[in-house]
């Protein structure tokens, strides 16, 4: 793992809202992560979300079901996705990025964009989850090359500074976000093709989006999504088990170790 990043990457995520990481993982550490993320959604079935008996989320054959193959929370099933997403080395890259002195994790995602795969709509991230900050961030990992035939990602720079947390939802049509925020639509959007190993960094706030795999071959991506610390409830349930759900009011600090465990902290 190539956790070293240059003060250039740092000012550039502050500035775009996501940053390109090249040579992030070895040969030998995507081949170990991509087969235990393939085992992993072999596991899972058609369920989407991995342990947490109470959630039958289930995928089925609707347009968003065509995006991609997506399997949630793998780190709870998978001791190797665990190591990954879970590193401390990780966490200190992403507290380096984020400007935050602590980070958990809030939930990691298989996302394989399947031979002919629809696109993935113009969305941000933040507003679907159970807390809302401007420093939230995911990594995504590319574990086949990813290129603009097979559904690389696509970034508007400096968008996360035209954000608010209204959820504009991720539909069919590729620019309905541009509906809510008419001005990112007058940004140019950046193509972030990548090697197997690669990944990039993004800002929650920072909207993004692939194109359809228009190739025979799947497009396989990890991504986990992260809360800084001191993060408080904003009452959507998300992917928060119903058990842990109940307890929260908006306001309450999410700290709770066994769903989101912290995975780095700054020593003070
Ligand atoms: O892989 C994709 O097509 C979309 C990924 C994404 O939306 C994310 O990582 O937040
Ligand atoms: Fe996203």
């Amino acid at each position: 793992m190539n956790t070293t990043l240059t003060s250039e990457q740092i000012a550039s995520y502050e500035r775009d809202g996501f940053v390109l990481h090249p040579g992030f993982l070895s040969a030998a550490e995507v081949a170990e992560l991509k087969a235990a993320v393939l085992e992993s959604v072999a596991t899972m079935g058609r369920k989407k979300v991995a342990g947490d008996a109470t959630n039958t989320a289930q995928e089925g054959e609707a347009y968003y079901d065509k995006v991609f193959t997506q399997r949630l929370n793998l780190w709870r099933i998978n001791s190797t996705v665990k190591r990954y997403v879970l590193s401390p080395e990780l966490g200190r890259m992403l507290c380096a990025l984020a400007r935050v002195k602590s980070i958990r994790v809030w939930h990691d995602q298989a996302l394989i964009k399947e031979p002919f795969a629809n696109p993935t709509s113009w969305h941000l991230d933040n507003p679907y989850w159970s807390f809302f900050s401007p420093h939230s961030i995911s990594i995504w990992i590319a574990m086949e090359d990813a290129t603009p035939q097979n559904g690389c990602m696509y970034f508007l720079p400096g968008s996360h500074r035209l954000a608010t947390y209204q959820n504009a939802g991720i539909g069919e049509n590729m620019a309905d976000l541009f509906k809510l925020y008419p001005k990112m639509a007058e940004i140019d959007s950046v193509c972030t093709p990548m090697k197997a190993g690669d990944c990039s960094f993004h800002n929650g706030l920072c909207a993004h989006g692939a194109g359809a795999n228009m190739t025979r071959r799947r497009r396989i991506a990890m991504t986990c999504a992260y809360m800084p610390g001191g993060s408080t409830f904003n009452g959507n349930r998300n992917i928060l088990p119903e058990s842990y759900f109940k307890t929260l009011r908006p306001g309450d600090v999410l700290a709770n170790d066994q769903w989101n465990p912290e995975i780095y902290a700054a020593a003070i």
